[in-house]
């Protein structure tokens, strides 16, 4: 069968669509990757993204197909459907939606799309090829919903999840009829030089300064925090098998091939949910196998109750410059509320202590963030910045405006309590970036670099003066403020950069 598969985000990495692309192949089918890294980015989250000409160009690259995938996050739902309908427009080529929005909301999802996957896609999508390739039926599949031609609607539960994840090869970085979206919205061949480019802005290549080639070696994560669409999945999985690991061999051999295709990569951006979650001798393994035939440096994120003394010494030695560390938090009230009360300050600090003792060896870390929380008070916001006061330096702060992900606990509530009006504009276009003009929010803006000294911080922070300055009478004069900062960092951020 031949099967078109199709990205609509703006980071080419789309390691679960590019590892499903080379496990059809291995399997005797033949895909085709077009990559449509969305124009609008993370800014603007508009309703008609594609140009009439790209979708042109797109159509024409799905009619000798015979299936045609799409993977989505919940932000590109519009991107899906638009793509979606001007397929179904012109050709009558089935389209299956895939990816953790498709998995979280597939009532939504169905439609729009004749076929929804829920889970790991692999075997699902190889069974859906090899059913369409013998003419059988497709509507028992499991992990599939299908949608009939009278619109009736078969929903099938997922497979237990596979424990062996070596079953898998690489991702499919062949370039063999790979496509590519260009700045103009032309599509053209996916050639070695477009992939190069790109893979030297992602943000962790920005802020190394390297070409980065970004991987995962396990998927899943042991935490469940109620914000995070790990909540979702585990719901709809067995928790217990969820957090499943590749072989040190298969990551090792990942990254020999990856050095021999694009010998430019100067760093590997290790993007599991928890790397250091992984158990303390397959961390040894890994680290003895990357140090002797890998060699490069690498990041990778990590969350505050599985940062070790052991662990990051294994780590540095192996190469580790850079690692992501989600605080999110340094109000009890809230780490309670983000079922993360175990990470709670001490944790916090003694992971950053130990972070911060390897200093002289790695960039300094980033810490991540929640902002705009609809149940978070000032004074929440104001303990988080005393929080960061004491956090070691040097480090970078990355705050995201909380987006209330369909399947969390918090978006559970936010529906309950009026937070989300409207599903679109509170939660679909919204972006991470939509960062709320407020003091507190102010202060986490001029803290961001790390380079405020700690006392002034913790005194802007103080009850009694934060509390004067969040009130509502001076709110629009620290939001014009807020905007004229992030107006100004904008300006003399480097072009490629993205704001984190
Ligand atoms: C790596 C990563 C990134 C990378 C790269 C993204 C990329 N384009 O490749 C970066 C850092 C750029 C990124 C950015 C964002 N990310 Co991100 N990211 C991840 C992360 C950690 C891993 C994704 C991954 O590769 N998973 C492993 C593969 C194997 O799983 P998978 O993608 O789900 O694919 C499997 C199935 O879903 C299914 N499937 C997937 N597609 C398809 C298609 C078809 C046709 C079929 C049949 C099946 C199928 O089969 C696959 C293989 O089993 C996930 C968390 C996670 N653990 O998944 C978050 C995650 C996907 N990101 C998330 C978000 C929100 C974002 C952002 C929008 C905002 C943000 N806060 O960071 C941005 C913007 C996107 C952008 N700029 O590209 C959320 C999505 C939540 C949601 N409801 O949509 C997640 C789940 C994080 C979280 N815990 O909440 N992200
Ligand atoms: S630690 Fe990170 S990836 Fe894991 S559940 Fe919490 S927010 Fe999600």
């Amino acid at each position: 069968m031949r099967i078109a598969l199709i990205s609509p985000f703006p980071d080419i990495t789309v390691f679960g669509l590019r590892t499903m692309s080379a496990y059809l192949r291995e399997r005797g089918h033949w895909t085709r990757m077009i990559f449509l890294p969305d124009p609008a980015c993370d800014e603007d989250y508009g309703e008609e993204r594609y140009r009439p000409e790209t979708l042109r160009q797109l159509v024409a690259l799905c009619r000798d197909v015979d299936l045609v995938g799409i993977t989505l996050m919940t932000n590109y739902f519009a991107a899906a459907r638009q793509i979606t309908h001007a397929i179904h427009a012109a050709t009558s080529v089935p389209v299956v939606w895939g990816g953790v929005h498709a998995t979280i909301c597939p009532d939504e999802c169905i439609v729009h799309a004749d076929i929804v996957c829920v889970g790991d896609g692999e075997e699902a999508l190889l069974d859906l090829a090899d059913a369409l390739g013998r003419g059988a039926a497709i509507d028992a599949l499991a992990n599939l919903w299908v949608r009939a031609g009278d619109g009736a609607i078969s929903r099938n539960p997922p497979r237990p999840l596979l424990r062996d994840l070596d079953r898998y090869p690489a991702p499919d970085y062949s370039l063999a009829d790979h496509h590519f979206m260009v700045a103009d919205g032309t599509i053209t061949p996916f050639t070695r030089e477009l992939t190069e480019r790109h893979l030297r802005t992602g943000t962790v290549s920005n802020l190394l300064g390297k070409m980065g080639y970004q991987t995962m070696t396990g998927r899943g994560c042991p935490h469940k925090c109620s914000y995070c669409a790990n909540d979702a999945l585990k719901n709809l999985y067995d928790k217990r098998g969820y957090l499943r690991w590749r072989s040190v061999e298969h990551v090792i051999d990942e990254l020999e091939q990856v050095k021999h295709r694009f010998p430019d990569i100067g760093f590997v951006w290790i993007s599991d949910d928890a790397f250091f979650s992984r158990p303390s001798a397959s961390l040894a393994a890994f680290c003895t196998a990357y140090k002797e035939r890998i060699g490069l440096p690498f990041s990778c994120l990590a969350s505050p109750l599985t940062v070790t003394e052991e662990k990051m010494a294994l780590l540095v030695d192996a190469g580790l410059v850079y690692v992501q560390m989600g605080i999110e938090s340094g109000s009890a009230r809230m780490q309670a509320l983000y079922n993360r009360a175990r990470m709670d300050n001490r944790r916090v600090l003694r992971a950053a202590r130990i972070i911060n003792r390897y200093r002289a060896r790695m960039f300094p870390p980033s810490y991540d963030f929640l902002l705009d929380v609809p149940y978070e008070r000032t004074e929440d916001t104001l303990e988080s910045l005393r929080l960061i006061a004491r956090l070691p330096k040097p480090y970078r702060l990355q705050p995201f405006s909380l987006v209330l992900y369909p399947g969390t606990e918090l978006h559970r509530m936010g529906v309950r309590d009026g937070h989300v009006r409207d599903a679109h504009r509170d939660v679909y276009a919204k972006s991470y970036n939509m960062r709320a003009g407020s003091y507190p929010n102010l202060l986490f803006a001029l803290a961001q670099g790390g380079r405020m000294p700690g006392p002034l911080l913790r005194l802007l922070a103080s009850r009694p003066l934060g509390r004067v300055l969040a009130a509502a009478p001076l709110r629009p004069g620290f939001a014009w403020l807020y905007r004229a900062l992030r107006a100004l960092k904008a300006r003399l951020r480097p072009v490629g950069g993205r704001a984190a």
